[in-house]
């Protein structure tokens, strides 16, 4: 009796350059040859979106321009470092959908950690090849406070101004990397955050030009000021974390073991502003597009597709649900979140050429029920501290502002507030900056709207005090809350 193949993933040869041409048939390749490959990029933070985003599309126009090869660095080592640099930065990306792909991407020519080879990456950063500074360092990776300016009293501000030759900030970093640029009278880079943050760029820039004025050079401040670009963008693709059923997929799938696989969805969108302009890499030949309108489009996606994800984290959790797949298959909860996208979150945006807000509430709930993915509840559950500011309160600001009901908007808040005094109390810390203080309040709820909602609402990184002090949005915040105690979330209708 032949004994059955040992099909483990560590059965199979690891994926690497060498091992590249063993893939199975029907698995893409790069169409290109790596070693001819140059960086043009620097990428602060890349991890799973990242790879799975903006290398794909990298990957595609290396096929014919070797100039954009990424130098990915990392803030928070090890990070993905010891699973890539054996496979020589090589991953596959499992597009999980209607349809199911498999492809190996080699944009990612390095990974480089910022604690053990700063001196290498600070070597890429003042490399005339290097054309365009990316981040994906999350929301809270730009050590803003409430208002969306640079936080003076943040630890690695702090950590940073006291010795700017050892950042450990991404706005330390791009500085420092713009300053020794200018000494060895290079041209600047550009600066590009890839962030689920509205006018992403424009907080960017304001980050370095206060950063670098508290570094009290002026010269170095007005040549930012003149001569650096930072382009707004808007990133999606739904990436849930890499797990081991996804490693035991791509081993049979690819026929090679992959440590660092990304998983994601089949779609794919990247707007990017137009000031972006010449010297940098020809991004709308591969798909994404070039617009001077990027706001629109930026809070039609944050508002729209991460503030329905949010609701249905922490809604769903509260209902016991795991995934956004499952959490989607309560017909009550999807009805509930598609009513609040069309009736409170449309409202509050702007009308711009190439999106129609219904097809694009439709697509989103589509997305949330692909059956192919597990994305769970608790990945979208962390740093909500930093998210809910840009998801939903901004879109309750606005509607307070007009006199638009905020029932539903305020259902999502309520839930935060309750899930996260259910964790606190289950004895949980939290995916988030303001953990601490989370925990804390949380610790203390006693379940009552009055005695609770004012000590969230005292979390002057979350809540502006405009919102905080607005009587509609206290009572019907607390209304939503009391509501959960008495055993029924969501409104009426
Ligand atoms: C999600 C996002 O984890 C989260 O907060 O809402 O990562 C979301 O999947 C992406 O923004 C989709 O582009």
């Amino acid at each position: 009796m032949v004994a059955p193949q040992n099909t483990s993933p560590a059965a199979r040869p690891r994926l690497s350059s060498k091992s590249l041409s063993g893939v199975k048939p029907g698995v893409v390749v790069p169409a290109y040859d790596r070693a001819k490959t140059q960086a043009g990029i620097v990428h602060f933070g890349p991890g799973g979106f990242h790879r799975g985003h903006q290398a794909w599309y990298m990957d595609a126009l290396l096929a014919r321009d070797p100039r954009w090869a990424i130098c990915g660095a990392e803030l928070r080592p090890p990070g993905f470092g010891p699973a890539l640099k054996p496979q020589d930065c090589l991953y596959v990306v499992a597009e999980l959908d209607a349809k199911t792909h498999f492809r190996v991407v080699g944009s990612l020519k390095e990974y480089l950690s910022a604690t053990d080879e700063a001196a290498l990456i600070f070597a890429r950063l003042v490399h005339p090849q290097i054309k365009l500074v990316t981040l994906t360092v999350t929301e809270k990776g730009y050590c803003l406070d409430g208002s969306g300016a640079l936080d003076f009293r943040h630890p690695d501000i702090v950590h940073d101004l006291a010795d700017p030759t050892k950042p450990v900030s991404a706005v330390g970093w791009v500085t420092e990397g713009l300053a020794r640029r200018k000494a060895k009278g290079l041209t600047p880079f550009i600066a590009m955050s890839c962030d689920n943050m509205v006018a992403n760029g424009e907080k960017l820039h304001a980050a370095v030009l206060a950063y670098a004025k508290a570094r009290g050079d002026k010269d170095l401040e007005s040549w930012i000021a003149g001569e650096v670009r930072f382009p707004s963008t808007m990133v999606d693709s739904i990436t849930p974390a890499a797990d081991e059923p996804l490693k035991q997929k791509v081993a049979d799938a690819v026929g090679l073991r992959d440590e660092a696989p990304v998983q994601r969805e089949s779609f794919l969108q990247w707007v990017v502003e137009d000031i972006i302009g010449p010297g940098a890499p020809d991004v709308a030949s591969v798909g994404a597009s070039v617009t001077s309108d990027v706001k629109a489009f930026e809070l039609a996606k944050l508002r729209l597709l991460n503030g329905a994800h949010s609701t249905l984290a922490y809604v769903g959790l509260l209902m016991g649900y795991d995934s956004v797949g499952e959490a989607m298959r309560d017909e009550r909860l999807a009805g509930f979140v598609g009513r609040m996208m069309r009736e409170d979150i449309v409202p509050s945006l702007r009308k711009t050429r190439g999106l129609d807000f219904e097809s694009y509430i439709a697509d989103i709930l589509q997305r949330f029920r692909n059956p192919a993915l597990t994305h769970k509840l608790y990945q979208i559950a962390s740093d909500g501290s930093q998210k809910l500011p840009y998801r939903v309160l901004a879109t309750i600001g606005d509607a307070l502002d007009t006199g638009r009901p905020i029932d539903r908007l305020a259902v999502p808040i309520a839930a935060w507030m309750q899930f996260v005094a259910r964790e606190a109390k289950a004895g949980r810390t939290f995916a988030d900056p303001l953990s601490p203080s989370m925990v804390k309040i949380g610790q203390e709820c006693t379940g009552e709207a009055r005695l609770d909602v004012p000590r969230f609402l005292a979390m002057t990184n979350v809540f502006t005090r405009g919102v905080a002090n607005n009587q509609t949005f206290v009572a019907t915040v607390g209304a939503a809350y009391d509501r959960y105690a008495a055993g029924r979330l969501l409104p009426e209708r």
